[in-house]
């Protein structure tokens, strides 16, 4: 790590303690010198999250209509109603605008004073219809604020008429600058920074996840800035539904701000993007958005902590009329090539970042979980390029031939055997596992009839919790996929967890569910043996030198840590809450090779669950849910 500036030591010692950062390190970080170094610490801490890969997306931006009841200072794009350069779209201009490659819409434009509710809805549905596997981004908080006036309706409502219609996830437009003095002289008229938390807040508690952004580079100071990232992270705090953090770099335009006529610098932009990776350390992506940033800016700015470049952004108005130089829309392979110039993976996803594609050979999988960090410390200084994934989605990856191996969820191996072979290591419990958790309000036997939520992130959990509801105690529950990105667990008896987020909860409790079952001890109560949740395997068909090498690294990953799990796992524990000795004894209690017991184990569990014994590939056994 190339660290020329003493003044940021303590930040970064900081970082790598699991420590927050408060006002007082990011206003150092920001004011150093030493860009090259902040550049460094936020990579680390981006490819800690992200791996090697940088997301995009397939997206159409739809700005239905520019005429906008609020008239706000840095807007070049609103303009009054009867203006020559006014338009309002409709549905049937709207829907020429898709074609049938798009993963996302993001629809929001201006407030126009006689649009009926009835109006909006139809363009989400009419969206929705037309395409049905693209996820609809649609209203900025500001827009949500302005049809709860209007329609004389609780936002709640609005939101929920919406989702109904359609909409899945909210953009994270018009959050502009947290700060009453900026508003005040720059938008007014526009909602504070109290209504733009609020709304998203009520939305993330209805399982809409939401983006957040931040303009910068006008009249705010570093410190506003700084401010506005704490604001955001006390939120992520509460409700875990934010996705990503886009700093929006002020595009001067015509009428302009007076005291900024002038593009942020590229020095500006590199440091806006590294500290808001080091700021928000629990929001999971930060967005390079190249509209605003331009390509070569957007593209450095995947080494100094973005991991994300939006997407192909068709038809984008905003930014554009306010003089931005981009193009108005990239190429897929544009795209794809800018991200390899950075030397990283290109992953199309969808707005959820769920990775849809990997365009890159020789991929190994991580699960982005404390319990798989042992495996990989040899690993990420090779040529193998790592993708970190949810184990579920490692599964789908790999039934495209898009991931040539990893620690593999048990279901997905046991689905996929005729193609991968096992490398001898795994992730099973002794006894306990401390991170495949139920949270229940109701003892087993109560549970019959009763509604579950399940997590999405893997099939082997979802399995075992069914088989123990089943076979071992004899009930039968509804079970529920959990919204996607947000912590809300309205209406639900449990709730299963799994990895990280239910070791924390395991260790702080979760309101409301009093019960805490440790599903691997269940079975182990049962069956007198461990469970193994997953396996290491890789594809049959990679040339053998490649599979000698990457099993050398694996075996080389464990033997370099020995017993001693802090000194590569400390980290990742502190971060998520645990101490040094926690991690230590959470990662004691698992075995990392597959012995004959974990075998026994395999084929017990494939004997009870159908859907493993047939190799057939069955879902979860879910009702709701995408
Ligand atoms: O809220 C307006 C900004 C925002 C200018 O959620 C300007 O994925 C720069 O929020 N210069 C809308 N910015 C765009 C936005 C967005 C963009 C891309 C992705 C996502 C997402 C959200 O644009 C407005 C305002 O903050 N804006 N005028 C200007 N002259």
């Amino acid at each position: 790590m190339q660290i020329r500036d003493r003044n940021l030591m303590p930040v970064w010692e900081k970082i790598q303690s699991g420590e927050r950062l408060t006002l007082e390190d990011g206003l150092r970080a920001y004011t150093s010198g030493d860009l090259i170094g902040l550049g460094a610490m936020a990579h680390a801490v981006q490819k800690e999250k992200s791996g090697d890969a940088v997301y995009f997306v397939l997206n159409q931006k739809i700005e239905p209509t520019n005429v906008c009841v609020l008239a706000c200072k840095f807007c070049d794009f609103a303009a009054r109603k009867g203006d020559p350069h006014a338009y309002e779209m409709t549905v049937g201009e709207i829907l020429g605008k898709l074609t049938p490659e798009i993963r996302e819409v993001h629809i929001t434009g201006g407030m126009p004073p006689d649009w009926p509710w009835e109006r909006y809805l139809e363009i989400v549905r009419s969206v929705h219809d037309r395409l049905p596997e693209a996820d609809i981004k649609a209203f900025t908080a500001v827009e949500i604020d302005f049809f709860h006036k209007k329609f004389r309706m609780p936002v709640e409502e609005v939101l929920r008429q919406l989702q109904s219609a359609g909409l899945r996830t909210m953009p994270g437009g018009g959050a502009e600058v947290f700060s009453e003095r900026v508003r005040r002289l720059l938008f007014n008229q526009k909602i504070g920074a109290k209504t733009w938390l609020d709304i998203h807040r009520t939305a993330h508690r209805l399982g809409i996840p939401t983006n957040s952004t931040l303009l910068y580079g006008h009249i705010e100071t570093l410190e506003e800035r700084l401010i506005h990232m704490i604001r955001l992270r006390e939120v992520q705090d509460e409700t875990g539904g934010f996705l990503t953090f886009i700093p929006l770099a002020f595009q001067p335009g015509e009428t302009g701000i007076k005291p900024a006529h002038r593009f942020t610098s590229a020095a500006d932009d590199l440091r806006t993007i590294a500290l808001s990776r080091l700021m928000l350390d629990n929001i999971p992506h930060i967005k390079a958005y190249w509209v605003m940033l331009t390509e070569e800016v957007a593209s450095v700015a995947l080494n100094f902590g973005a991991d994300d470049m939006d997407g192909t952004v068709g038809g984008e108005k905003i930014a554009h009329d306010a003089g931005a130089v981009s193009p108005m829309t990239l190429a897929k392979e544009r795209i794809i090539g800018l991200i390899r110039d950075a030397g990283k993976i290109p992953v199309e996803r969808d707005a959820y970042y769920n990775p849809l594609h990997v365009h890159q050979e020789r991929v190994v999988g991580k699960i982005p979980y404390l319990n798989s960090v042992p495996f990989y410390a040899r690993l990420e200084k090779r040529d193998f390029r790592i993708l970190p994934v949810v184990p579920r989605r490692m599964g789908m990856l790999c039934a495209l031939g898009e991931i040539d191996a990893g620690p593999f969820s048990l279901m997905d191996f046991l689905r996929q055997e005729d193609d991968m072979e096992l490398m001898g290591w795994c992730i099973a419990t002794r006894d306990q596992v401390k991170s495949v958790m139920l949270f229940s309000k109701e003892g087993w036997r109560d549970l019959d009839g009763r509604t579950i939520g399940i997590t999405d992130d893997t099939a082997t959990s979802v399995h075992l919790l069914s088989v123990l509801l089943e076979k071992k105690y004899g009930v039968h529950a509804r079970f529920e996929r959990l919204h996607q990105g947000v912590n809300s667990y309205d209406g639900l008896d449990a709730v299963l967890l799994i990895g990280d987020e239910a070791l924390r909860r395991n260790k702080h409790g979760l309101d409301g569910f009093e019960l805490v079952y440790d599903l691997a001890r269940e079975w182990y109560e049962w069956q007198k043996l461990p469970f193994v949740f997953a396996v290491w395997a890789l594809r049959r068909s990679l040339p053998s030198a490649v599979k000698e090498e990457l099993s050398g690294l694996v075996k080389g990953s464990l033997e370099s840590v020995g017993g001693d799990f802090v000194s590569v796992a400390g980290p990742h524990g502190r971060r998520i809450g645990l101490t040094d000795e926690e991690t230590q004894e959470y990662l004691s209690g698992f075995n990392y090779s597959l012995g004959e017991r974990e075998r026994e184990a395999i084929e017990v569990f494939r004997r009870l669950v159908p859907a493993a014994a047939s190799g057939a590939h069955a879902s979860p056994p879910d009702r709701e849910g995408r």
